[in-house]
This record gives structure tokens, sequence and C-alpha cells, in this order.
């Protein structure tokens, strides 16, 4: 293939609008209106309604957990939990998360530890964890990523034996389980995000999962800005409620989850064989699940095997209309609220630092078809196949 038929070299796009990144999950418009239709009739847009109780219940059955506490966002559920969980000092999580994992621990008056990451799993490297506790940490944040786990078992064992807490950023991973164990009983709690690009969308939203009674009185105190009826002792109150509306959504998506995680996997595997072929491609496996809710689409780039540096490939994509994106970048240590550490971790995130200028996501998800995707693979083949061309056009 030519370069010239590459929308970078003013060929036309291969998709006429972006096609974006995430789950995006839509609804019928009939479906839409029926249950807001009920949020009218009844006159109740928020406050513990009658759809963001449903929502609880259906979550609780549906994830085997005793206590599933609806909240506007991930970020403040992590927020809060780290105050429920009455954490202090230091913190240990890894370096290649999103923002909000090591934030929600700064608003807690908390600081951030950061490990490395295991290069073929993406996933915190557990090996190192023994390294960095000291008498000031008191708690592990493991993060769940990409439809995979962050094996919660293993993490279980390393606290009790260290005697420090254990909690999970599992905004990635609704929906998956462990050895058939479902992904929020674990640890002391688990915090799902169901933001819009998420498999279960509430557009914005996400729930904190606790098998601990005092726990969850505490985090449902935490919760309103008013505490409950029945309110437990704490320091601190939020405003972390869920809306009738987006309970709405959460419980259409809730209901459509087997279809979308249906479409995911099928679009996952299409994946997968054409990425397979591509040499210098390094498609992550969602590993450490019995189950994944395949929510992304993950690889790195090798430039050397590829041909194409991951940031021209990006550049690539997004002529075409397709939204790919170097998530996450940079890591945790190299962020504006965390730079003064840098020195100390200059050489102790190597794996980190390699993945976050190798890795590519890709998009997938409701609004995602298997010919989008054949078409997306099309073009990373031929890139790679037109590699030396498009490096010296590029260039000049
Ligand atoms: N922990 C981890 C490990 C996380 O990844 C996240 C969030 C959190 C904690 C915190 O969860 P939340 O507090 O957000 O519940 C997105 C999401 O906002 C965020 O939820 C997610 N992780 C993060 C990795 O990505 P942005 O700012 O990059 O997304 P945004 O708005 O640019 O959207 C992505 C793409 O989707 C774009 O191409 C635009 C498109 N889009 C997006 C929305 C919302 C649409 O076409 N329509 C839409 O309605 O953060």
């Amino acid at each position: 293939m030519s370069t010239t038929n590459f929308a970078l070299f003013g060929a036309k796009p291969a998709f006429d609008k972006p096609l974006p990144i995430g789950q995006l999950y839509f609804p019928s418009w009939q479906r839409y209106e029926a249950a807001f239709h009920g949020i009218f009739e009844r006159q109740y847009y928020n406050n513990n309604g009658p759809l963001h109780n449903k929502l609880e219940e259906k979550l609780q059955q549906f994830l085997g957990v005793q206590h599933a506490i609806c909240v506007s966002n991930a970020t403040i559920g992590l927020m809060m939990v780290a105050d429920a969980m009455g954490l202090s000092g230091k913190v240990i999580l890894p370096a290649f998360t999103f923002i909000a994992s090591a934030q929600s621990l700064t608003w807690a008056g908390l600081k951030p530890v950061f490990c490395d990451i295991n290069l073929a799993t993406h996933q915190i490297a557990l090996d190192q964890i023994s390294g960095l506790i000291d008498k000031d940490v008191s708690a592990i944040m493991g993060v769940n990523l990409w439809g995979g786990s962050c094996n919660p078992k293993e993490l279980s064992k390393l606290a009790a034996a260290n005697g420090v807490q254990l909690y999970f950023d599992s905004a990635h991973a609704f929906g998956c389980t462990v050895d058939g164990v479902s992904i929020g009983n674990f640890g002391d709690a688990e915090v799902f995000s169901f933001h819009a690009t998420k498999i279960l969308s509430a557009t914005e939203g996400g729930c904190i999962c606790t098998n601990d009674e005092n726990l969850a009185e505490r985090l449902r105190s935490i919760r309103p800005s008013y505490g409950t009826d029945n309110p437990v002792s704490i320091v601190r109150v939020a405003n972390a409620r869920m809306s009738e509306a987006q309970a709405a959504i959460a419980l259409m998506s809730l209901e459509d989850f087997p279809e979308n995680q249906k479409n995911n996997e099928t679009l996952y595997r299409y994946y997968e064989t054409q990425l397979d072929t591509i040499p210098g491609l390094h498609l992550v496996r969602p590993t450490g699940v019995s189950f994944s809710n395949y929510q992304y689409v993950v690889c790195s780039v090798d430039e050397r095997e590829f041909g194409i540096p991951r940031d021209l490939l990006i550049e690539i994509l997004k002529a075409e209309n397709v939204v790919a994106r170097r998530y996450f970048y940079p890591g945790l240590h190299r962020t504006i609220p965390y730079v003064n550490d840098l020195s100390y971790y200059q050489d102790r995130l190597l794996n980190t630092d390699s993945l976050c200028a190798s890795c590519i996501q890709l998009p997938i998800g409701a609004l995602v078809t298997a010919q989008s995707v054949e078409r997306i693979c099309n073009i990373l083949i031929q890139a790679h196949q037109s590699s030396a061309e498009i490096s010296s056009r590029y260039e000049k």
C-alpha cells in the first residue's frame, strides 16, 4: 500500500466521523422515555430514590456482595473509602493507573507510594510491594486494570502478612470474576466506576462494594451531606449522591450487561486474531480473571518491530478518525502533584516508564462494530507494511 492511501497524507479518512474509545452505551429512546416517565410521575429526582435503591439491590444480587453503595463517581468513592477505613500515613498503589487513584489519597490527606508494574499483565508488581512497606504504610490499593485483575488473593495474603489494610480501585472491572467470585468481594472494599466510558454506565457514577457491615454504615453516613437517619461516628461528610436519572440509566445498562459483554468479547477476539499477526503490536490479555468484561483493547507498540513509534501510530489513526489513546500517560510519579518526589522514583519504576511510552488503547464497546474493528486492523496492518515509507515521508 502506498502512503497516499493514508488520511495522514491527505486521503479520505477510513471513518466519516470520530470512532470514540470507551463503551458509550445508549439504550433505545423508548426505554429512556419509559424510565424518565416514571421519574416525572413520581416527581422525585434524588436522595435514596426508588430507582437508586433498586439499583443497589440489583448490584448486590449481581455481584453477590452484601453492600453496594452507589455514588456520583468512582473518584469520590475512593476518597470516601480512604476516609471511612481510617487510613493514615502512606498507601501503596501502582504508578500505572488513572490520576484519580492517587488523587483520592491526596484528598484524604494520605501520601501515595508508587509501585512498579508487571510488563506482561500491566498490573501491580506483587514481588515489589513488600520492599515498599514501612511503619507509615497503612494500606495497599490494588488496581484491577483493563478487565483483568491484580491478583486479589495474593494481595490479601501479602496485606495480612504485613498488617496493612487492602482495598481496590476496580473502575475497570465491573462484571469480572476471579475463580468464579465477582470482583467487588475482595479486600475491605472495592470501587467501580460507572462513567459513560465503562461497561456499566450511569453516564457518571460509581459504586462502593463491601462485605463489612461497619464500613458500609460509615460510608452511608459520609455519602450525603446531611448524614443518615442512623449516623455512625464520622468526622467528614461529602455529597456523593447518585440521582434517579443516573440510576435509571445504570439499571438499563445492568440489564444489557450480558449483551454488551458478549459484543466486547467478540470484538476483542477479532482484534486478537488480527493483532497477533502484526509484528511489534503486543495485545495485553485480561489476566487473573475467570471472566472478563473485555472493556478495553490495549497493546504496547514495539517501535523496532512495528517500524513506527507509538505516538506516530496514534497520529495515523487519528487522521483516519479512530480515537486511539496513550493511556496512561505519563506515569503518576511524573504528574504535577507528585513530581517533587521524582528523583526517588527515577530508577524504581522502569516498567511503568516503558509502558507509558509504548501503550495504546483502541476502540471497543457498544458503538463499535465488527466491520469497524476489521477496518482498524487493516489500517494497523498497512501501517506496519508501509512503516519505512511513512516514517521517511512524515519526517520531511
Ligand atoms: N480509577 C481508574 C483506574 C480509572 O480509569 C478511573 C476513570 C477512575 C478510577 C475514576 O473513575 P470516575 O471518577 O471517572 O468514575 C476517562 C473517564 O472520564 C474516566 O472515567 C476513566 N477512568 C478515564 C481512564 O478515562 P477522559 O477524560 O479521558 O474521557 P473522555 O471524556 O475524554 O472520553 C473518552 C472518549 O469518549 C473521547 O473520545 C470522547 C468520547 N466520549 C466520551 C463521553 C463521556 C463520547 O463520545 N461521549 C461521551 O459521552 O477520562
